[in-house]
């Protein structure tokens, strides 16, 4: 048992720029000898990945548009994943969304609108592809998503995300009940804050990394790349007792009171 891909297909969902986790999961992923897929949504971010993904080791990478809102989008890219390279091993789910003016002020103010649209696209999307992602894992797999500290308690603007990452959270354990039997473990990675497009915009972040930096027990910031690492780490066979877990990759903020 090593940590080793060779021989492997991966799905990573969410790459936006050289900054995004799922970035820094690709290249760990692509370091250990995967072969990588990449979904994106929305054609303003198809240049960008289809740069990055050129800067890879190996060449035979696909990059194919998913929109996770769309059940029939979902369906025909695992179909087109299943025509090209017939079985994936993994799947990284790097993908949420909450409408900006309701990552701020009180959660009670979030709207019916805004509380689906951020359930939705950040937690029925892990449902839905792993539902289309388990015909291409015949030979079993690892599907891994990213969570956030804010679904296990209340931090301050993280609001409806944090509903629907506790919902996510959720969402991991049963799936990783259902597929457990098909040898397909589902787990989550609970990254600390990242400077990432998502991020962007965001008030007052610089604090939030400075208050990382001073508090958390190893006095840094997270980066990709330990995400990454920490991804490749579920995606191999290392890994292979490990299901419904949440490993916070955060150095060790979680731990404090
Ligand atoms: C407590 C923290 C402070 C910030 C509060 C909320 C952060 C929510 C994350 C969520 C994913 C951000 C958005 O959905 C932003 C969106 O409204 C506008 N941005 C975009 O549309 C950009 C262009 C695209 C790329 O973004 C998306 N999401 O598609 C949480 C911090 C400290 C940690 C973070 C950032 C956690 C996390 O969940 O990302």
């Amino acid at each position: 048992m090593n940590l080793s891909l060779e021989n492997r297909t991966y799905v990573i969902m969410g790459v936006a720029n050289k900054r995004s986790i799922a970035w820094g999961i690709a290249q760990s992923l692509s370091k250990a000898g995967a072969r990588l897929i990449f979904t994106y949504a929305g054609e303003r971010l198809e240049k960008n990945v289809r740069e990055l993904a050129e800067t890879l080791e190996r060449s035979d990478s696909l990059v194919l548009p998913c929109d996770i809102t769309n059940d029939d989008e979902i369906k025909s890219t695992f179909e087109k994943i299943k025509g090209e390279v017939g079985v994936i091993h993994g799947l990284a789910h790097c993908i949420a969304f909450a409408n900006t003016d309701e990552l701020k002020g009180e959660y009670l103010n979030t709207t019916r609108d805004g509380f689906l649209l951020a359930h939705n696209i950040s937690s029925y999307s892990l449902t839905a592809v792993a539902k289309e992602a388990r015909g291409l894992m015949i030979e079993g797999g690892s599907i891994v998503t990213l969570t956030y500290l804010g679904g296990e308690r209340v931090l301050q603007n993280y609001n409806v995300m944090g509903v629907a990452k506790a919902s996510l959270d959720a969402s991991v354990k049963y799936l990783a009940s259902d597929l457990g039997k098909d040898g397909i473990r589902v787990n989550a990675i609970s990254a600390g804050p990242i400077r990432t497009l998502a991020a962007k915009g965001i008030g007052d972040f610089n604090s939030i990394l400075k208050q990382i930096e001073e508090k958390s027990p190893l006095r840094r910031t997270t980066t990709p790349e330990e995400v990454g690492d920490t991804a490749l780490f579920l995606m191999s066979d290392l890994s292979r007792g490990i299901t419904g877990e949440t490993i916070h990759v955060d150095s060790g903020y979680s731990i404090l009171g």
